[in-house]
């Protein structure tokens, strides 16, 4: 119902500039590379693919730290200008799928969203919760914090006055987490923010974690989702080429079943791939990360086993 005419746009994102390893802005290419667009018109969707945004045309001459906050320049404008294009292609009722790149992408995906869509709800798979604020990062670098400028918790940072703090912590659930640094923890039980660990994974099984997921931000499934995937919740014998690996993760199929259960919904409107980065590990575990992306995306847009 949010989306018309089965098309999705596909907004390729190769940026790097939230975390320090080079390579993630490789992420993109590859998915492309790997015939994700012919893959997605196999299966009856029109697909408006622009080209890779020129990303590194935005980065400023100078961008010294704010406070422990790297980059924050060059991070605030490609994210204020993911923003607008998102929010662009949801206005057309296309369904945005993002492909990072780091994923200090999505204080600009969710931002486009929630423009469009005030009402939606966000779902956050990664080992990590990405909600350190500008106090509370110990690395500084933006892939760790784009949650807290979602929320309005990280203060007055220049150059992120654009972001509107309007995603509220009871339309947001995790699932996936294990990395969680503390004072993320604190943040998370302050704000009272539904979250489920590996742990719960281990405990109730995947099918009954995605359904308590769900009644918990989109009671009867009807409110337009979000889809924010980092592929590092996905264990690293899964997905090795990502920056920052954590063992413990979700199967192959527990990854897919999220995603075939966002899909079963029909109020996916927007979908974020992130922190695939093709120049960490060997060719094989290149190709193991780019299919499993690929697949991932699929299963969101309605592929199905039988
Ligand atoms: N919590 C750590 C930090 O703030 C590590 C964050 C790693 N982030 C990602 N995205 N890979 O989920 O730096
Ligand atoms: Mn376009
Ligand atoms: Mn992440
Ligand atoms: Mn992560």
């Amino acid at each position: 119902k949010y989306i018309e005419g089965k098309t999705v746009a596909i907004i390729g994102c190769p940026f790097s500039g939230g975390q320090p390893k080079e390579g993630v802005d490789e992420g993109p290419l590859k998915m492309i590379e790997y015939g994700l667009i012919p893959q997605l018109q196999e299966m009856g969707w029109g697909v408006e693919f622009d080209g890779h945004y020129r990303l590194t045309d935005l980065r400023p001459a100078k961008d010294p730290n704010i406070g422990k906050l790297k980059k924050p320049l060059y991070v605030s404008r490609v994210t204020h200008n993911v923003a607008k294009t998102v929010e662009s292609h949801l206005r057309r009722r296309q369904l945005a799928l993002t492909l990072g790149g780091d994923h200090s992408l999505a204080m600009g995906t969710v931002s486009g969203t929630l423009a469009v869509y005030p009402n939606a709800c966000l779902i956050w798979i990664d080992a990590h919760a990405d909600i350190n604020t500008p106090e509370s990062t110990d690395s500084g670098n933006l892939h760790g914090c784009p949650v807290s400028f979602l929320l309005g918790i990280a203060g007055k940072v220049p150059g992120f006055e654009w972001i509107k703090p309007i995603l509220k912590p009871e339309k947001l659930v995790y699932i996936g987490l294990r990395d969680v640094d503390p004072p993320e923890k604190i943040l998370l039980k302050k704000h009272g923010i539904k979250a489920f660990s590996m742990h719960d994974v281990d405990k109730y099984g995947i099918g009954k974690v995605v359904e308590m997921a769900l009644d918990a931000v989109n009671p009867d499934r009807s409110l337009p989702i979000h889809l924010s995937f980092d592929v590092d919740a996905l264990d690293p014998s899964v997905a090795p080429s990502t920056g920052t690996p954590v063992r413990g993760g979700l199967t192959f199929r527990e990854g897919h079943y999220i995603c075939e259960a966002v899909h079963e919904t029909g109020s996916l409107v927007a979908l974020d791939l992130m922190e695939v980065n093709p120049s960490l590990a060997d060719e094989a575990s290149v190709f193991q990360t780019v299919t499993v992306g690929c697949s991932l995306v699929r299963c969101c847009l309605g592929e199905t086993l039988l």
